[in-house]
């Protein structure tokens, strides 16, 4: 591990320095070899789906694409590390729970199904079949199916993801927590309205053609390092990248190719992004209503500016917005999106050029009180210019875990629309409960309130991931049972109910052989891609089911003779649950023979055949007022006595999510440590502190509750005064449970309103 130092990244992402973290981490894991074996079987034909990420392949078919943090992800599954019942045997839960995220994960692959056992406070070996029983048990001895909550990470397979929402709905409860509710739920909810599909409307041949591409609250360099060769390609071509972001993120600036072999002799780069846009966190609405107020400008001045015949013909609500547009202040849009009016007006001007743009977001853009607000006027700006169902442009949010976009494809949404329960009805002859179940954080607070007692997790990691991190814990920790589906230790599994289960899992690298032989998977990219995924490595123990096994062995020990599935059966042939989903959904007909063809295929689109599935039966303009009464405001409102920062929590370059591969963060500079605060200078100064102080974190929120994360260091940093950035999960307890999006309650985790005071407990380092 490194040691603990701040340094100036000067080089590309990509490159030379990318290659050393490879090797560095196939070393860690103990493969060099097999590891090397595995990262060539990623996203190809006959490969796996690579676990890093959403983003697309080019036919699934390319050669080896290179990508770092790919290979980390990959390592981390396929290790040669193990957590056996001996690991289990040495410690207590207790001990355990002491130890770090980065430990915990560091021990490697579980090997064996393991109950908590409460007099040794240790975690013991169970049988496969005594597992399932006591689950059973627990859930059948509830007053009610809805005291139950399922969560999902967005690993899991199509086919898992199935066979569990049918299990759950046949149980009876719609109580369908996932990852999403945490990441783009306010994308599906803001374009569900809007235009009628809750997904992306490109293609990767759109990127090939777009003029211009806007890029908000994305770290592609390091959170879809994939992404970078397209936007590398693009902007050889002449086209505009154009990328909205507080920090300067050294992916969305400079990128060397590892695989092109002229740039990494010459230790050569490319640019990516054309104009960079250093906007205030959350400011986004108003700079792309300041951008639209332009675009109405011109057009009022006689330039034809707009897509009237789209506008005329797609669309409604245009009059509406043009007014609030009109009437909307310029000094607002300046002072709350951190921009000058001339480089609002520049981009305005940009986007007016391009004959075909795509806009991008991620977590920059989702994780905010308005998030899906801002997201409808990235629609709204799309739709000015017919930037919608035609080639080289449209909406992409740029989703995280490899398959959230395919599990909520396949039912995994707390609020089901009622097609789907019809379907589910007529095709498996039972009843499925209507009411809209709970989210991420509606579940905390059931669990918390005593509503909800049994909480089971088809992977993730609950108790890190989600906000209010001690809150959760207790909310936790009061079920009867918690029962986790998983591949490595993580916190939620220290972090346990009265009775506590872990079962663990082949991953998507290990081959997976049931009664017909060797079985693949199914995935969804984040642009409705749907391809196959087959393992590659021996299981990394004798002992594991995999995630669509261990859903049917659940549910007919639960269901028994209610259920008329044939659970076991279904699970010895994957082609027969393909078979399934086709009769359920109607894109996914004739299932198993599409997706056998190299590639797999893309899912219907409507809106970008310009078909729009809305209330109105139009695509739909919304006039949205720059936000002025957020809680960052009424915390500034509120404390006087020192300064209120707007904070966000992002990603590493050495993490994925709550699994923590190192303690570096290459490109940000930060070597050997996690608990730093990024700040820009003057604030350092104003605050009367100095760089690298040691500072505790407080929340300010206006429930009376004391919120804090202590001793981080201050890095005097390039962003925008009055915001700051540290890192996810460490400062999750800051997150308010309340504190979510309007029409979505996704946390706002990445606008905190906090304050910064001297370390109270001055402890040397991590
Ligand atoms: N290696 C790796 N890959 C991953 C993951 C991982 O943890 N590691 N996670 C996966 C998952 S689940 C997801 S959802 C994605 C996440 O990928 P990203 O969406 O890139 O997520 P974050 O790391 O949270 O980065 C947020 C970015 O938004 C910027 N930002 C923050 N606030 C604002 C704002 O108000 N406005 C604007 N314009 N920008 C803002 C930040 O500076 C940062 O660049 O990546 C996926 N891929
Ligand atoms: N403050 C703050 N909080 C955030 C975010 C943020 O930006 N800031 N981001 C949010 C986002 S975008 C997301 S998506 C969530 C992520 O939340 P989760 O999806 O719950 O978390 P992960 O860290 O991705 O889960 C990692 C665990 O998944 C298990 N696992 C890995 N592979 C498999 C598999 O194949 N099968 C099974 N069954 N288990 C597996 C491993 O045990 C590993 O420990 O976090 C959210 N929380
Ligand atoms: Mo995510």
């Amino acid at each position: 591990m490194s040691e603990q130092r701040i340094e100036f990244y000067k080089g590309p992402a990509g490159g030379w320095g990318a290659l050393r973290s490879v090797s560095r981490t196939l070393l860690r894991q103990d493969i060099p070899v097999k590891g090397a074996r595995t990262m060539l079987s990623a996203n190809q034909p006959d490969g796996f789906d690579c676990p890093g990420c959403a983003w697309p392949d080019r036919n699934h078919a390319s050669s080896f694409e290179f990508c770092e943090n790919g290979v980390k992800a990959v390592a981390a599954e396929a290790t040669a590390r193990r957590a056996g019942p001996e690991l289990f045997a040495r410690h207590t839960v207790t001990e355990l729970a002491a130890q770090s995220d980065f430990w915990l994960e560091d021990q490697g692959r579980l090997t064996h199904p393991m109950v908590y056992d409460a007099d040794s406070d240790r975690y013991v070996p169970i049988d496969w079949a005594a597992a399932f029983a006591l689950i059973a048990r627990h859930l059948n001895a509830l007053d009610d199916p809805n005291q139950a909550v399922f969560y999902t990470s967005g690993r899991t397979s199509n086919e898992a993801a199935f066979l569990y929402q049918l299990f759950v709905r046949e149980f009876g409860t719609n109580n369908f927590p996932d990852c999403s509710n945490m990441c783009h739920e306010p994308s599906g909810s803001a374009m569900r309205s809007q235009i009628g599909v809750a997904k992306g409307t490109v293609t990767l041949d759109d990127f090939t053609l777009a003029d211009a591409i806007l890029i908000f609250g994305q770290n592609p360099g390091t959170n879809h390092p994939r992404m970078l060769g397209e936007l590398r390609a693009a902007h050889k071509r002449g086209t505009r990248v154009i990328s909205f972001n507080p920090l300067r993120e050294r992916g969305l600036e400079r990128f060397a190719d590892p695989q092109d072999k002229r740039e990494m002799a010459t230790l050569g780069s490319m640019p990516i992004s054309t104009h960079y846009l250093r906007v205030r966190n959350g400011g986004d609405l108003a700079a792309v209503k300041g951008m639209m107020k332009r675009l109405i400008e011109r057009e009022d001045a006689g330039e034809p500016i707009l897509d009237r015949a789209f506008i005329a013909e797609h669309t409604i609500g245009f009059e509406a917005l043009a007014d609030d547009l009109r009437a909307q202040d310029w000094e607002e849009i300046v002072v709350e999106s951190g921009l000058s009016r001339e480089q609002i007006h520049q981009v305005a001007d940009l986007y007016a050029e391009a004959q075909r743009a795509i806009v991008c977001w991620g977590m920059g853009i989702t994780q905010h009180a308005h998030s899906v607000a801002t997201i409808q006027m990235f629609t709204n700006l799309l739709m000015l210019r017919g930037n919608l169902g035609r080639p080289g442009a449209g909406a992409c949010p740029v989703r995280g875990h490899s398959n959230v976009q395919g599990d909520r494809t396949m039912g995994i949404w707390e609020k089901p629309p009622a097609a789907l329960l019809d379907r589910l009805r007529d095709v498996f002859g039972f009843e499925p409960p209507r009411a809209h179940g709970w989210d991420v954080v509606e579940s905390i607070e059931a669990m918390r309130d005593g509503h909800a007692r049994v909480f089971f997790a088809m992977g993730g990691n609950f108790a890190a991931a989600t906000p209010d991190t001690y809150q959760t814990w207790k909310a936790l920790q009061r079920c009867e049972l918690t029962v986790n589906v998983t591949t490595k230790l993580n916190r939620s599994h220290v972090v346990h109910g009265k009775a506590a289960l872990l079962l663990p899992c082949l991953g998507r690298t290990e081959i997976d052989v049931q009664a017909a032989g060797p079985q693949g998977v199914t995935v969804e990219d984040s642009m409705s891609m749907v391809h196959l995924s087959m393992g590659i490595n021996p299981p990394a123990s004798g002992d594991l089911l995999s995630e669509p096994a261990i859903v049917a062995r659940l549910a007919a020990a639960t269901l028994g003779d209610r259920s008329r599935v044939r659970w076991l059966w279904l699970v010895e042939d994957y082609d027969r649950i393909r078979d399934l989903i086709a009769s359920v959904f109607d894109e996914f007909t004739d299932f198993n023979a599409r997706v056998a063809r190299p590639g797999g295929f893309r899912l219907r689109n409507t809106a970008s055949e310009r078909i729009w599935e809305t209330e109105p039966g139009k695509a739909c303009f919304v006039a949205h007022p720059v936000p002025r009464d957020t809680p960052l405001h009424r915390a500034r409102a509120r404390v006087r006595d020192t300064i209120v920062f707007s904070l966000q929590t992002l990603r590493s370059h050495d993490q994925y999510n709550t699994t923590i591969y190192g303690m570096d963060d290459r490109y940000r500079g930060v070597y050997g440590q996690r608990r730093v605060v990024f700040i820009h200078a003057d604030d350092i100064r104003a605050l009367g502190m100095r760089d690298g102080d040691w500072i505790d974190l407080q929340t300010v929120w206006d429930d009376g509750a004391q919120r804090s994360a202590e001793r981080f260091r201050l890095v005097a940093y390039d962003i925008p005064r009055g915001c700051l950035a540290a890192y996810y999960p460490e400062t999750n307890p800051l997150v308010p449970l309340s504190a979510v999006a309007a029409n979505a309650g996704t946390p706002t985790s990445k606008s905190i309103p906090v304050v910064l005071r001297p370390a109270a407990n001055l402890v040397s380092s991590e």
